[in-house]
């Protein structure tokens, strides 16, 4: 939307001509600039120049193609609405990994797992006959940040999406999200060749079965014949897979690539495999069970690894397959619906979660290689490469739910682009865009944004907790969840709290997850005194009065981290509050309810955590922490209902 604002007009009066268009159309305009590789650009990078051009003032956005041209648009307006000066612009931007989509954990029924948006966008009993509006906002909205795919479906997969009642809508959808550059994928159930084939079996290694998968791309193709490809969840919490036929994963993965290469389609495998039956620290097991396979996928084969190696935590170390498979490109899981943050109304910035895994050093090949450089290619040399992002869309009328949850759609979209971009420049840009160049207003909503991701790993999982949430839901506090069917669901299981302390030791003594890292790291994490505090007791099980940095028994640090977050979730509600006449009363007002659940919640995390870890350390409250205002039992018994997204 365009702003009105006195010397924005002022600016666009301007004697400047805009062209938009290819090299290949434009050969004067081509002839005036000589430093630009189109090669380089390949087909979705694009420049924006100002240049000088049949005597006049020029600003030229060119690309080799539509999808490249309608980027450089996008960034232009961008430009504009955040007020930036355009008169002597030089900008080349190539998105630095290929395949940028959007999970839509969806299902057919429209209910979204993990989704606190409303329902799923797509309306799949109308299609394809009816085309709503919002597919084009949503496409339109995708190619604004860079997003050039989706992934329609559920990752818990319903073989039915596959047969011709589902392609003709898929083909629909992917007819209106084309002019974007917005390919379309699906989930593919393993077992879909017995339950959709009449096979009596999915194993990989079957003829019949390879035809069928190879039959069945065939046809996906004749409805979409751009269609990009495949995601996979197999052998995962009850999702079939290549184990059921003592197949590895890599023979599951390119049963189905084979049958996508005649069609350049590709297979984003997920190396989400854990099992409770396996009797090792589930932080371990997808590496064990990948690690072996590096070179092992054909080329069109990306695995796909979420960023930390349990699920999604508040704040979880980068994952140790980053760095360990240089012959595979492995592509980044991000979870943008905030499954374990808070869900649809914490105010949680995640780029600053992205960015700090994105930046962190594995050391696979020496320092400097992080995460950014292996999701790119850069390292190994990978040609393909991608990053995925859980949607946190839905059918709501501002379709995240929380206002903010825009920021986190718009920052995946944004570092999938740029995996190197600054968190806090995507914070500032976003809220110029979304509610105004107000320097004031945009001040302190970057404070509230960039400070939002810490409060929440206070308030919920400091110095290294994780997984202690409420029991299938996910939401609000849970430490006490334990004594399930699956022991790798519980929180006991990651917290070990206990008389003689708290945390998961990881190291050699324990579990030795840290062995999966390379040295540099092992040496780091598993010495105290090196080892970051925001990891500690997920590397480490200590006593309550071991001293940490500040000073502080880790007791009293668990207790004045939870405090802090509490603290946190105030300054942000007061950051707010004092920008009221900023912002315009609608969006005022439901981001100031969803910041007062936040900072009650947050109340309820600290009261409810410290009270069950209590009753291990035997320790009164440190200074500065209000007593709980209910019991133990209290919160124990509160069972939240009908908690959406399950
Ligand atoms: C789609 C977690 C979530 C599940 C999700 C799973 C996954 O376990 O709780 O809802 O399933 O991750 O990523 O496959």
């Amino acid at each position: 939307m365009l702003d009105s604002s006195p010397e924005f007009s002022t600016s666009i009066q301007s004697e400047t001509t805009l062209i938009i268009g290819p090299p290949k159309q434009l050969p004067d305009l081509n002839a005036t600039v000589d430093n630009i590789s189109w090669d380089d650009l390949g087909k979705e990078g694009f420049i924006i120049q100002s240049l000088q051009h049949n005597g006049k003032s020029t600003i030229w956005i060119g690309g080799n193609t539509d999808q490249a041209l309608l980027y450089g648009t996008f960034d232009f307006l961008k430009l504009l609405q955040t007020h930036q000066d355009i008169s002597s612009l030089n900008i080349t931007s190539i998105p630095q990994t290929k395949v940028r989509v959007l999970n839509h954990w969806d299902n057919p029924d429209r209910t979204v797992e993990r989704g606190y948006a409303g329902s799923s966008i797509w309306d799949w009993h109308r299609l394809p006959d009816y085309i709503k509006p919002q597919y084009l906002d949503y496409a339109r909205a995708n190619a604004s940040i860079g997003i050039n795919g989706t992934v329609l479906t559920n990752v818990n997969a319903n073989a039915q999406v596959l047969t011709p009642y589902f392609l003709k809508k898929v083909a629909a959808l992917a007819d209106t999200f084309r002019p974007y550059g917005i390919k379309v994928y699906l989930t593919a159930r393993f077992s879909a060749p017995m339950e959709i084939g009449g096979l009596d079996t999915a194993d990989p290694l079957n003829d019949d079965v390879q035809k069928w998968w190879d039959e069945k791309v065939n046809e996906i193709y004749k409805h979409i014949p751009d269609f990009g490809g495949f995601l996979v969840k197999a052998d995962s919490e009850g999702q079939p897979g290549p184990q059921n036929y003592n197949r590895t994963q890599a023979e599951g993965a390119n049963m189905l690539a084979k049958a996508l290469q005649p069609h350049q389609g590709i297979v984003m495998w997920r190396a989400f495999v854990y099992s409770n039956e396996t009797p090792d620290d589930r932080a371990k097991q997808a590496y064990n069970e990948f690690k072996p396979l590096d070179g092992k996928f054909e080329d069109n084969v990306l695995v796909q690894v979420k960023n930390g190696a349990i699920d999604f935590q508040p704040r979880e170390p980068f994952h140790p397959l980053f760095g360990a498979m240089p012959e595979t490109p492995l592509m980044m899981e991000f979870q943008i619906t905030q499954e374990y943050l808070g869900q649809g109304t914490h105010l949680v910035f995640l780029g600053s979660l992205f960015e700090e895994v994105l930046d962190t050093d594995t050391y696979a090949e020496g320092p400097g290689s992080t995460v950014a450089k292996i999701v790119d290619g850069s390292l190994d040399n990978h040609s393909l490469s991608g990053m995925a992002g859980v949607s946190n869309i839905g059918t709501d009328r501002n379709w995240t739910g929380h206002q903010f949850g825009q920021a986190n759609w718009y920052a995946f979209g944004k570092l999938a682009w740029n995996p190197r971009k600054s968190a806090a420049n995507i914070a500032q840009e976003w809220l110029r865009m979304t509610f105004g160049n107000d320097e004031e207003l945009v001040t302190k909503a970057k404070r509230m944004m960039l400070q939002s991701h810490e409060a929440v790993v206070n308030y919920m999982t400091p110095l290294g907790l994780h997984h202690i949430m409420g029991w299938s839901h996910h939401y609000g506090p849970g430490p006490w969840v334990t004594d399930k069917h699956r022991d790798d669901w519980t929180s006991t299981y990651y917290h070990q709290a206990s008389s003689d302390g708290i945390g998961f030791d990881r190291t050699a003594s324990g579990s030795n997850a840290l062995s999966q890292y390379a040295l540099e790291i092992q040496r780091k994490y598993e010495d105290l005194d090196s080892c970051p505090e925001k990891y500690l007791l997920w590397f480490h099980h200590l006593p309550w009065d071991y001293k940490m940095k500040s000073g502080n028994s880790l007791w009293d640090e668990i207790a004045l981290h939870y405090q802090m977050g509490v603290e946190q979730t105030q300054g942000m509600l007061e950051d707010w509050q004092s920008i009221k006449d900023h912002v315009d009363k609608q969006r005022y007002d439901q981001v100031l309810a969803f910041l007062q659940i936040q900072h009650n919640e947050a109340k309820w995390w600290r009261d409810a955590c410290l009270l069950y870890f209590q009753q291990f350390s035997q320790k009164p409250l440190p200074e500065g922490v209000p007593q709980p205002e209910f019991t133990l039992d209290h919160y124990q018994n509160f069972k939240p209902l009908f908690v959406p997204g399950i």
